[in-house]
């Protein structure tokens, strides 16, 4: 097994590390700078199908997509840990949520830090930053329902789907505006999740 991930904190690689330390996997990382010109190289285009960050290579098999590689490690290295299998109960919900921290959050949480800290201030549309921000609450406001007093977004027990919507709410944090967006379980849940050794190895 020779697994190598293109690390670039605070990116979506972060997911990616972040899985590989909860899972104890061997893993190396090759560090690339955030750089929109260089991801249209092609240099760097011939590393990323995608042009984009994270990358991920199993040998010689290059991977996309940060959520799916996280459950491909669990999966395919590791037993299923921190995963869920079809007859548990909770199927469902480790589906749900493992999706939604990237397909339901992300596009309101890129469009929040886009309009908050990406674009140059004279770019920045102000209707555009308060959609976000709605759409942002009212992912959070699910978050925060469904925490009730649970540790972990599945119940007790620590798993992929609290590294899908953990990084999304760090993005969020990054935006400078989760006071406003964040309940107080989401932002409890989200120190707790920070707290972690593998995330802070991850963010390093
Ligand atoms: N859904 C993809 C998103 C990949 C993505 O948008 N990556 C961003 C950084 S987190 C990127 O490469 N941005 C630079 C660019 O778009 O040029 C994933 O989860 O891996």
């Amino acid at each position: 097994m020779e697994l190598k991930v293109y690390h670039c904190p605070p990116t979506r690689s972060v997911r990616i590390v972040w899985a590989l330390e909860e899972l104890g996997l061997p893993y190396e990382t090759k560090r690339v700078a955030l750089d929109r010109e260089y991801f249209k190289t092609p240099e760097w285009r011939a590393i990323s199908p995608t042009g984009k960050v994270p990358v991920f290579y199993d040998g010689d098999r290059a991977l996309v997509e940060s959520v799916a590689i996280t459950h491909y490690l669990s999966e395919k290295y590791a037993g299923g840990r921190l995963s869920r299998r079809p007859t548990d109960a909770d199927y469902g919900e480790f589906l749900q949520w493992i999706h939604y921290g990237e397909a339901g959050m992300g596009p309101y949480a890129g469009m929040l830090i886009g309009q908050t800290r990406l674009l140059p201030e004279n770019q920045r549309i102000e209707a555009m930053k308060v959609w976000a921000l709605g759409e942002c609450k009212n992912a959070c406001g699910f978050i925060e329902n469904s925490l009730g007093d649970r540790p972990c977004i599945l119940g007790a027990d620590f798993s992929l789907a609290d590294i899908s919507l953990g990084y999304m709410l760090h993005l969020i944090r990054l935006s400078g505006e989760s006071k406003s967006i964040f309940g107080p379980k989401t932002a409890e849940y989200y120190r707790r999740l920070t707290g972690r050794p593998a995330w802070i190895k991850a963010t390093q």
